[in-house]
């Protein structure tokens, strides 16, 4: 287990890591905040990447905020070319009501598309108070949760298809 409550998978064995040559992966990236995702999406592919996962299966969509990832979701989600999705945003607290109602349909549209999809829809969606809080979530303190998400999709995906 590591800090961020991901229970890191052990070294699997050849068959395990080779089987999931297998597997299409559509990551999706809001351009909004991009300081912030674009250190997410690194942490995501080194470590699917690293676990098996083809290069060549890693398919990445650029949104331009995180509202819009729950379009492109939807959509990814009814085709039945990927095995699954990881949703990449970073929503950072203003002076106005909108991140309380960006994380809230967010948040809520992801978790709905979950009840009808067949494959994962992975949220690695960071809604913080400042850039700080982003920072240390990213490739600081906090770890990177792009990883994390990337090790939830993997695990998400063996079950599925156990
Ligand atoms: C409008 C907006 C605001 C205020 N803040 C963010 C943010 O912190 N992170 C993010 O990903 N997107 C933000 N957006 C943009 C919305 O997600 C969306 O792109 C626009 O409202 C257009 O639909």
């Amino acid at each position: 287990m590591n800090y961020s409550g991901i229970n890191i998978p052990k070294k699997v064995d050849e068959n395990t890591f080779s089987s999931r040559k297998k597997y299409k992966i559509s990551l999706i990236v809001s351009e909004w905040n991009n300081q912030i995702t674009s250190k997410l999406l690194e942490g995501a592919i080194e470590t699917l990447t690293h676990n098996g996962i083809l290069n060549e299966n890693i398919f990445i969509t650029k949104v331009p905020g995180s509202f819009e990832l729950i379009f492109e979701a939807k959509k990814k989600s009814k085709e039945s070319k990927f095995d699954s999705i990881i949703v990449i945003g970073c929503l950072i607290k203003g002076d106005t009501k909108h991140f309380k109602y960006l994380c809230k349909s967010v948040s809520y549209a992801i978790a709905r598309i979950n009840l009808k999809s067949l494959i994962p829809v992975i949220f690695c969606v960071l809604m913080d108070n400042n850039i700080e809080q982003s920072n240390e979530r990213s490739g600081g303190k906090f770890g990177n949760k792009g990883i994390d998400a990337a090790y939830t999709s993997i695990k998400m995906m063996e079950l599925n298809k156990s």
